[in-house]
């Protein structure tokens, strides 16, 4: 008989965790029931969103929590992966919402994955101060506490790199300062508090503890000097800076000097032994030599002074947002890591990948993920331990300085009715997670 290889997902180890991801900012609304966070601050800014549009509503996924997880049953998947706001966790009764989600997850059969920072800090703290790293434990042991008896898996906290450089380098992302080489506190601050997070959670009694970090492999734009050195500059940044501290207890050479505090006494703390190592993976990214001006990438404006530059990577499809579809790069990704950290580098679950596409018959988000699938499975068998892969996301959402403008739902949200319709995608995965092996 003959398998069509658009819904035969190939076999993965038993335990294998199959889910979908969210974050609170983009997808609950209810901004009335939580304190300001930096991005309600940061959209009310005139020219900081593309549509001008905010996420005071998103998908109202704080009054439509029940439908969502009705949805999630009806797919099949395993976990789910949503974000904890520490805004609203400030409010008193602010917790009552998780409580609620987490027991709708538990009836429904699906294992709540909570993420406990997803870049809504509240509005009046800040990564470049210190303190805000504990003021995380003391949120994350809040959290802990309450949710903890149906909590197994958690997450400390989502792409500190994109957070520090989008939000904090290059003032795309809230809190919108473009401190370039100066943001580093910001990453070393959120390391000490994934690290103290751990903690926090081991003396609650977590037992299944990862983070959620933002990777992808850098492509030298050419063989030549400049451009390799360029491209190994940029690699450091994106992965080495915030996997490394994690993995083995160290910043890359001559990143530790430039970092605040006793940073020898932080990294014995951000290195605490994790269950599993989380990758956010959506495509590789091709790096050469400083071109001598301001170069505009992806919507993103990079200075000149930046000791490299983003290229396009051509002869690839793209996805509605310009990124380029390169499966085998998910390979690649974790084959070098395997060879980089070896017995260092726990399990990993590939937290989010995905794609935005507009329609509801979008095959090419299914082309996307399935071959994003295969590519997970290449790993695998090439003798990488992963162990869950998580697709980016369940619905149509604020997707951040783009507004609502970019869809990446394996269900598609109609912002003014709030009416969901299940994609195509969400059939192809569906009848995929029903026939797996
Ligand atoms: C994630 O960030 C976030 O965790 C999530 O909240 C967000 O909604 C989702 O992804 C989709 O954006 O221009 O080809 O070089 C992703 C961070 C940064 C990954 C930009 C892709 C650019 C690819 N992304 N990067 S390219």
């Amino acid at each position: 008989m003959a398998t069509d290889r658009r819904t035969a997902i190939p076999p993965f180890p038993p335990g294998f965790l199959w889910g979908v991801s969210t974050s609170a900012h983009q997808i609950e609304g209810a901004a009335d029931l939580r304190d300001p966070s930096v991005w309600d601050e940061f959209t009310a800014e005139p020219g900081r969103v593309k549509d001008g549009s905010t996420a005071a509503v998103a998908c109202d996924h704080y009054h439509r929590y029940r439908e969502d997880v009705a949805l999630l049953a009806g797919l099949g998947v395993d976990a789910y992966r949503f974000s904890v706001s520490w805004p609203r966790v400030n409010r008193p009764g602010g917790l009552d919402f998780y409580d609620r989600l987490v027991d709708e997850l538990c009836a429904a059969g699906v294992r709540p994955v909570p993420t406990l920072f997803h870049w809504d800090l509240p509005a009046p703290l800040d990564w470049l101060r210190r303190d805000t790293a504990a003021r995380f434990a003391d949120h994350v042991s809040a959290v802990a506490d309450r949710l903890g008896d149906r909590v197994s898996t958690w997450i400390t906290l989502n792409e500190p790199a994109e957070h520090t450089l989008l939000g904090h380098a290059l003032g795309v992302h809230a809190p919108g300062r473009r401190l370039l080489f100066d943001a580093l506190p910001v990453a070393h601050h959120q390391l000490l508090a994934h690290g103290l997070a751990v903690r926090a959670l081991r003396a609650a009694g977590a037992a299944d503890v990862g983070i959620a970090n933002s990777h992808g492999p850098t492509w030298p734009a050419s063989g030549d000097g400049p451009d390799v050195e360029a491209a190994d500059f940029y690699d450091l940044l994106l992965n080495r800076l915030f996997a490394e501290p994690v993995l083995l207890g160290a910043y890359p050479e001559g990143i530790g000097e430039l970092m605040p505090g006793d940073v020898a006494a932080d990294l014995e703390v951000i290195s605490e032994p994790l269950d599993w190592y989380g990758i956010n993976y959506y495509a590789p990214t091709k790096v050469g030599a400083p071109q001598g001006t301001d170069i505009e990438f992806g919507g993103v404006r990079m200075p000149a002074e930046l000791p490299f530059t983003v290229r396009e990577i051509e002869g690839r499809p793209v996805t509605d947002f310009g990124w380029p579809v390169v499966p085998e790069a998910l390979t690649e990704l974790l084959t070098t890591f395997k060879a980089r950290y070896g017995d260092r580098l726990p399990p990993v679950i590939i937290t989010e990948n995905g794609c935005s596409y507009d329609g509801v018959d979008d095959q090419e988000r299914i082309a996307y993920l399935d071959a994003h699938i295969r590519a997970l499975h290449d790993a695998h068998t090439a003798g990488v331990d992963v162990r869950g892969y998580f697709v980016w996301s369940l619905l149509d959402n604020f997707e951040w300085a783009e507004g609502y403008a970019r869809r990446f739902g394996l269900v598609h949200v109609d912002f003014t009715t709030q009416e969901r319709t299940p994609k195509a995608s969400y059939t192809w995965l569906r009848e995929a997670l029903r026939t797996r092996g």
